[in-house]
């Protein structure tokens, strides 16, 4: 390849692995999972979430659920209809917008009394130039 081609090539790679390779996966609750008694507000407190990254909500099916709420089912623990609930024990969510986002569990008092709510602030991504 000429020299020009190579730098065109190089500038190509530059801009697009960047981003797919740093599309990140993030095990809620890390190794505890999504489980009760745990403080997601610490596990999310320096993470950057960014479009294109990925939750995963990792719990023993049945035993919780997750739901996607707005700021006032997150706050006020407002638990949506039962079949807006994922269940899979492994839900994986992908992050498609920017913005901020709760997700809470559906079983019991579990979101208003015992942790079970997750709010992240999901940045768009880094520009290349
Ligand atoms: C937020 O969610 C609640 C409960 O699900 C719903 O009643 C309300 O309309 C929603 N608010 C907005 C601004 O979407
Ligand atoms: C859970 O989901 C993740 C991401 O979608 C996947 O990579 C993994 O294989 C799944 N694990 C199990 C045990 O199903
Ligand atoms: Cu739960």
């Amino acid at each position: 390849m000429a020299p020009m081609q190579v730098l065109v090539v190089l500038a190509i790679i530059g801009i697009v692995l960047p981003s797919a390779a740093l599309a990140a996966e993030f095990i809620v609750g890390d190794a505890s999972g999504w489980t009760t008694n745990f403080d997601y507000k610490a596990w999310a407190r320096h993470k950057v979430f960014t479009v294109g990254d990925k939750l995963v909500f990792k719990y023993p099916v049945g035993k919780h659920n997750v739901f996607k709420v707005n700021g006032t089912g997150f706050h006020h623990c407002i638990i949506p209809p039962a079949n807006e609930a994922f269940t899979s024990g492994n839900d994986t969510i992908t992050l498609l917008t920017p913005g901020k986002k709760g997700y809470i569990c559906g079983v019991g008092k579990h979101c208003a009394k015992l942790g079970m709510k997750l709010a992240i602030k999901v940045v768009l991504p880094h520009h290349h130039h």
